[in-house]
């Protein structure tokens, strides 16, 4: 009995042996005499052959999308791309579909619109390549997790029921704590840094939410976000050098385990070498010459913006990445420490990505004084920060980090054009189910 799937490739292994397996009938081609049942296990869809001679059940008992336990012979064949195919011999129905599904699961892609696919998602993510846009996910989230265990960042769990926004602005959902006002997390910023007093370098994989009520490509109201903190930096450079080599680490980490699905994507990656960089003054005043644009806000990026910076930078330099430095400080929230030979500046960045902002970072003001007076600046009461400076009035290194999108990233890596796409179960202002 293989409890854990199989891949065609794997059959050898099991040369004129009977085995057992479980999976769904993901589509039955008739022949003239014969029939190839494709079985979809746990990790590949595997060609089954079914024959009256061999099979001691009709044909006309199968019907796709049915859960079954099969019993089958691996046997030679020549015309079978891996040279071994599945003979069936004997067939247990463990369920059966109560009627035909609404879209025709097992084309090359589910031809449906977005709203469709994400309508009927347990049933659309059955098709194999739209099934591989998460196995995809999930090697991202396990190269950066190799990656940062590696260089010796602990993995931390922060709450999502917290007592105020660490982002700023009002995108921010409150929710009935005990008769107490609280909200759900917008980022763990505060909680990386406090951890980074305490363990020096720190990461978390979670979600994250946001009251956006834009209804965008890019914006999820919940969202995974990849976050590292790391202590004793002497500069911000420092953080896109370590997600340089997270991204590297990662790619590579794909390469090795995620053939399959790559090649399923119809992906080739992108390759890294030195990630470029430019100020976010500059970008703003090359992509208006280039494009004959007038800039309308010099304090921010719009995503038309992003996305012609990119199609400069990949013009020039051939990288698919570009990190973009140096964000206003009335763009950036508090706990962001300004450029000492500019206070209007942030000593923070962007990283961009086929035309999308994928990640923001930066140092962080880890002295007492200096968070107090810019928190007393911007008109913020300090009092409501006591938990938050806490950490800064007993000590803190110098730190940074980032917040990296983690469907941002799948989507673009997948060539799709939505985040959503990348989305098991969307969050967004229309969609609350399934
Ligand atoms: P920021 O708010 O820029 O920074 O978010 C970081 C990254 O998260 C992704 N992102 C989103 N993805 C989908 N839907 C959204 N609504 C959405 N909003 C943001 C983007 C973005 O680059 N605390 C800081 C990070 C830090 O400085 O460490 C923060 O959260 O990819």
């Amino acid at each position: 009995v293989i409890k854990n799937g199989i891949e065609a490739e794997e059959l050898k292994n099991f040369m004129g042996k009977k085995v057992t397996l479980h999976g769904s009938i993901y589509k039955i081609r008739k022949m003239s005499g014969f029939a190839f049942v494709l079985l979809r296990t746990k990790r590949a869809v595997v060609q089954c052959i079914y024959s009256e001679e061999f099979a001691t059940f009709a044909l006309e008992e199968l019907v796709e999308e049915s859960t079954v336990k099969v019993e089958a012979e691996v046997i030679l064949e020549e015309r079978s791309k891996v040279g071994y195919e599945l003979r069936l011999l004997s067939l247990k129905i463990l369920s059966k579909p109560l009627e035909e599904a609404p879209v025709v699961i097992h084309n090359k892609l589910v031809e449906a619109s977005i709203d469709t696919l994400l309508n009927y998602r347990p049933i659309t993510l059955r098709n194999e390549r739209e099934r591989a846009i998460f196995k995809l996910q999930e090697g991202i989230a396990g190269g950066f997790r190799k990656f940062l265990a590696e260089q010796k960042f602990t993995e931390i769990h922060s709450p999502k029921i917290v007592q105020m926004g660490a982002e700023g602005g009002a995108n921010i959902f409150s929710l009935n704590y005990f008769g107490k006002e609280a909200y759900l997390a917008q980022s763990p910023q505060f909680y990386k840094q406090m951890m980074v007093g305490v363990f020096e370098r720190v990461y978390e994989i979670a979600p994250v939410f946001r009251a956006e009520k834009h209804d965008t490509s890019r914006h999820l109201n919940e969202y995974t976000s990849v976050d590292f903190e790391m202590g004793y930096i002497e500069s911000f450079e420092e953080i896109m050098q370590m997600e340089s080599c997270m991204l590297k680490a990662t790619l590579s980490y794909l390469k090795e385990y995620y053939q399959k699905e790559l090649f399923l994507l119809n992906i080739s990656l992108p390759v890294i070498e030195e990630i470029p960089t430019i100020r976010f003054n500059e970008a703003k005043e090359l992509v208006a010459k280039e494009y004959n644009r007038t800039i309308c806000d010099m304090s921010d990026f719009e995503p038309e913006e992003e996305k012609l910076l990119c199609e400069i930078i990949e013009r020039t330099t051939g990288s698919e990445f570009v990190f973009v430095t140096h964000y206003p400080s009335s763009k950036r929230p508090f706990y962001a420490m300004e450029d000492p030979k500019n206070t209007e500046e942030t000593l923070s960045f962007d990283l961009l990505f086929r035309g999308l902002e994928i990640t923001t970072g930066g140092q962080r003001i880890h002295d007492f004084k200096e968070q107090v007076d810019k928190l007393l600046k911007r008109g913020m009461n300090v009092e409501d920060f006591q938990s938050y400076l806490m950490m800064h009035r007993y000590g803190m290194p110098p730190h940074g980090g980032l917040g990296l999108g983690l469907e941002r990233f799948t989507s673009k890596l997948c060539n799709q054009n939505n985040v959503r796409y990348a989305t098991l179960f969307p969050r967004d202002i229309n969609r609350l189910q399934p």
